[in-house]
């Protein structure tokens, strides 16, 4: 009745926005991901009959209602199939400040995916527990698996040919992450690409590059060729944004932080620097580069204004459990 899993925070080098299914969590397109390491959700969920209501705990305070709504939404669904009734108590913490503006759902609902169904007596094979997770975020069915990650966007309508699986490569990759605020996000994810698809006129072309640059992906990482994987990471990032800022009312996730940063990084290539750029639902940096220059890219990073601080992470391992 109680079991503890661990999971880490994954970047998308190919993005994922937008939804074929609100209900189910079906993306409208496929994506593919590095899982970082040091960047760690460990939760530990324990089902108890004498429980009135599912409790969350997150980073050592009770969570607040929508978080607990949310958590307690997806343990619903392990319940219902494992056949339990009883509530849970759910203590969730990160291994890296909350105020590090990096604070993610797919090493959450990844963790707690794993953690809840083993608390359940459910053992799930990792496809399924990828699918489970892309329930209680898109992004979690990533943090399933270390390293790189392709999800599916699949076709069916029960959405059980959607789900990440893992991709073997020999590149010796890293990311440096650049936190430009200490600020939660202005518009969450789901929300900004809920206006994006229903209002933005990219929005068709954003759907309609995605299996290119995810083919792509794959044809690089096949033939260890950084260059390539940067190249289609750059700009999946950039379409991604662009689509959103053609949203109505615009959906803006940079700041000038951003901005500079991206310029940093494109002097960076111009001085032979192997950096490439990327960005999600908030300022901060990424740029994806190679272990031998991870800290030259940093360094450079930290120097932009508005770069409170940077952390270079390699490839991190699949989601396990602990208890
Ligand atoms: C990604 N992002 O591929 C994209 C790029 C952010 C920008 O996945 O609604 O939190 O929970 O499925 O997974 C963030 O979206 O969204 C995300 P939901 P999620 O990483």
């Amino acid at each position: 009745m109680r079991a503890v899993a661990e999971a880490r925070t994954n970047i998308a080098l190919v993005k994922y926005w937008g939804k074929r299914d609100a209900r189910l969590n079906l993306p409208a397109v496929g994506s593919l991901s590095l899982t970082l390491d040091g960047l760690t959700t460990r939760t530990e969920v324990r089902f108890d009959a004498a429980l009135a209501a599912d409790e969350l705990a997150l980073n050592g305070a009770p969570a607040d209602a929508a978080a607990t709504a949310r958590v307690s939404k997806f343990l619903d669904l392990v319940r219902a199939r494992a056949g339990r009734a009883e509530r849970a108590r759910v203590v969730s913490a990160n291994d890296f400040p909350t105020a590090a503006g990096l604070a993610s759902s797919a090493s959450a609902f990844a963790a707690l995916a794993l953690a809840a169904t083993r608390a359940a007596g459910l053992e799930l094979a990792a496809r399924e527990l990828s699918i489970l997770a892309r329930r209680g975020s898109g992004s979690a069915a990533r943090s399933v698996f270390g390293g790189f990650a392709q999800m599916h966007k699949g076709t069916r309508a029960d959405g059980e040919d959607s789900f990440a699986e893992p991709i073997e490569s020999d590149l010796d990759v890293r990311m440096v992450v650049a936190v430009t605020t200490d600020a939660a996000k202005a518009t969450l994810s789901t929300d900004g690409m809920r206006h994006t698809m229903e209002t933005s006129p990219y929005y068709a072309a954003w759907v309609a590059l995605s299996d290119g640059d995810l083919a792509d992906a794959r044809r690089a990482i096949a033939a260890g060729d950084l260059e390539a994987l940067g190249a289609v990471t750059e700009r999946s990032a950039l379409a991604m944004h662009a689509s959103a800022l053609a949203a109505r009312p615009a959906v803006v996730y940079f700041s000038g932080a951003t901005v500079d940063g991206y310029r940093a990084v494109q002097a960076m290539r111009k001085a032979g620097v192997p950096a490439w750029f990327t960005c999600d639902a908030g300022p901060h940096v990424k740029a994806l580069t190679d272990a031998a220059h991870a800290p030259e890219v940093a360094r450079r990073l930290a120097e932009v204004p508005g770069v409170l601080r940077t952390r270079i992470a390699a490839p991190g391992a699949p989601a396990k459990v602990l208890e």
